[in-house]
């Protein structure tokens, strides 16, 4: 390659750049007066996200706290009221007695409708023993229902809480035919 020509090479790497910049592109990044959203990983307005149906069938009527808590028990491996209503903004205390001979607890999905994660609401101790009480206070962001379960019988006990003038999810209620074949499928070593 010649020297003119590395020089003409050399100079058109240097002006691409400068080109490129100044070519067109004469609108400002910025606009006066529109405001750009950032991303919210909680929504605010849309409500909780899709929450599981609740493993056991729902009290007939919704529990309203008292003095701002809802006193519940865990008894015969159900939840003796599992149809709790806040208003919209409302905090509420949630008080769990065990009234079984096995470890409960009480977890809230939570706005992403998943347990297991960061934004559940958990009793405290995690583990209620026989005769314990175990607390949590849920203040929700958003009106919605919101799904809960024992962690220790995921598959029978749970329930909602409903703020504000959301509708209740129905519980999954097995049906006769699956009751039967889950008897048949389970897997129950012989004592
Ligand atoms: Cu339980």
């Amino acid at each position: 390659m010649s020297p003119y020509l590395l020089r003409l090479v050399a100079a058109c790497l240097l002006l691409a750049p400068v080109l490129a910049a100044c070519g067109g592109d004469d609108a400002p990044s910025t606009t006066p007066g529109v405001i750009t959203e950032s991303p919210n990983p909680v929504p605010s307005i849309g409500g909780p996200q899709q929450q599981p149906a609740p493993p056991q069938e729902l009290s007939a009527e919704p529990v309203e706290p008292s003095d701002g808590a809802i006193e519940i028990a865990a008894s015969g491996l159900q939840f003796t009221e599992n149809y709790l209503h806040i208003e919209t903004g409302q905090a509420v205390t949630i008080r769990l007695t065990n009234e079984d001979d096995v470890p409960h607890n009480l977890r809230i999905a939570g706005v992403d409708g998943q347990f297991g994660t960061e934004d559940d609401a958990v009793v405290t101790p995690d583990q209620v023993d026989p005769g314990q009480v175990g607390e949590l206070t849920f203040a929700p962001a958003a009106p919605g229902a919101y799904t809960f379960r024992c962690d220790f019988h995921p598959d029978t006990m749970g329930g909602e809480i409903v703020v504000g003038d959301a509708t209740p999810i129905p519980a999954v209620t097995p049906t006769p035919a699956d009751a039967s074949s889950g008897d048949d499928t389970a897997d129950t070593p012989a004592e």
